[in-house]
């Protein structure tokens, strides 16, 4: 008999630093009253991050949304971005803000990121960049973006909100391209309960990005261009600079579920798992997503993202829908565009990862999810289906 989990086990959970190290920092924090406006623990926290992510070149931001924005504002993208369909609409939100227009291409079906041949026949003289997304941690087709974009003198962006701590043959990721945004959400395997950082070539863009997220300021009396607001603040450091210190640990967790899941779901008709890293890269598992076919599971992706519920279990279908699917930006591709992009959208689940997450349990929610196979094949769709119609679901 499986049971339901006593409590909702969603897609993720923050890590949480010991209470008593918080709350140490925040009594500090209360000592000195000062919040925000580049306080000394975003400093710390900035010379900290800059040891790990091995380079001076970075700014940290109130969230990864803002920094994207800040990025392109700041690089002076205009005209044209290719971009992928694939990721979380905050990345195409992004370019909208700053009135670029997102020429979208499709993806690679291994690991769901740029596909090279399709942004190089994309390429026009109105395109100016192009933006990859490491979608779940995995590094887009590195070298082969940076060669196309060379080749037509293209900035060369990276939303790597799901990289953080990824590295590639010894380096970190946010040091490819011309610049890289991680997104420091509490969705995330590292986060500040909200916060960003970029990370560039040009060490230049530092002092700029620094004026575009405090209103421009240069001193009290003087603003030297139109700036937002878009600092991160002395609470979001503090939770940042203690999580920064689990970090390993969370990587080693996140590896040994990632790995317990492989196992539990490889005898599995229909599951695809998580395609592997590629040679040289250290990955993060930040997400265990699974494809569902529909035909040799027995049931389709939503039957299963459905019938987890009832088990206590929220997975997540991330991406689905596609960006070029939501209503802002429906009508910006055709229906016979993105193939590989529509199918993985529609096949894909993202299931439960985070330090919280015992082994027992991946082990449980990969019996759930065989149970749910099994039950379709007795009942098949159409025929209403609850749990207590199963001989081994709960009373
Ligand atoms: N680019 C990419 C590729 C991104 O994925 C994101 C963000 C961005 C850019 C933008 O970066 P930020 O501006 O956010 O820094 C979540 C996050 O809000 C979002 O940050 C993230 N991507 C996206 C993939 O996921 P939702 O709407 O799915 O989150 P929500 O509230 O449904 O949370 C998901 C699950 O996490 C919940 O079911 C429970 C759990 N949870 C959530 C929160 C907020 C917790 O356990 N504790 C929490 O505090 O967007």
């Amino acid at each position: 008999m499986i049971k339901p989990f006593d409590k909702p086990i969603y897609v993720t959970k923050p890590f949480l630093p010991p209470l008593e190290e918080f709350q140490r920092g925040l009594a500090e924090i209360w000592e000195r009253a000062w919040l925000t406006n580049n306080g000394p623990i975003v400093e710390k926290f900035r010379a900290e991050m800059a040891e790990f992510c091995e380079t001076e070149n970075l700014c940290l931001f109130a969230n990864g949304t803002l920094a994207l924005q800040i990025a392109l504002q700041g690089m002076g993208i205009t005209g044209d971005v290719i971009t992928t369909p694939y990721t979380f609409v905050a990345t195409v939100h992004s370019l909208f803000w700053n009135k670029v227009r997102p020429v979208f291409v499709d993806i690679e079906p291994e690991h769901y990121t740029l596909d090279p041949k399709q942004v190089k026949t994309a390429i026009t003289p109105w395109t100016s960049a192009i933006l990859g997304v490491h979608v779940y941690g995995h590094p887009c087709r590195l070298e082969e973006l940076e060669r196309i974009a060379r080749g037509h003198n293209l900035k060369l962006l990276y939303d790597a909100a799901h990289a953080f701590g990824v590295r590639v043959n010894g380096r970190p990721i946010g040091q490819f391209g011309d610049l890289s945004m991680f997104s420091f959400h509490a969705t995330k395997l590292f986060h500040s309960v909200e916060g960003g950082m970029l990370t560039f070539g040009d060490a230049r863009l530092r002092r700029l990005f620094d004026y575009l997220k405090n209103f421009g300021f240069e001193n009290e009396v003087e603003v030297v261009m139109p700036g937002t607001n878009a600092k991160m603040n002395e609470l979001q450091a503090l939770m940042g600079r203690l999580v920064l210190k689990g970090m390993g640990e969370i990587v080693a967790k996140r590896r040994q579920l990632a790995e317990a899941y492989r196992w539990a779901l490889k005898s599995v008709p229909g599951i695809r798992t998580a395609a592997l890293p590629a040679p040289g890269v250290e990955y993060n598992h930040a997400f265990f997503p699974i494809e569902v076919d529909e035909k040799e599971f027995g049931a389709s992706r939503d039957d299963l993202y459905n019938g987890l519920k009832e088990w206590n279990v929220f997975a997540r279908r991330y991406f689905f829908p596609l960006v070029t699917d939501f209503a802002c930006y429906r009508g910006m591709v055709r229906e016979d565009e993105l193939p590989v992009a529509r199918s993985v959208a529609s096949r894909i689940i993202a299931l439960p990862i985070f330090s919280d997450l015992a082994l027992d349990d991946v082990v449980r929610i990969c019996e759930i999810i065989r149970h749910i196979q099994e039950r379709r094949r007795l009942r098949p769709a159409g025929t209403t289906v609850g749990i207590a119609n199963v001989a081994v679901a709960p009373a």
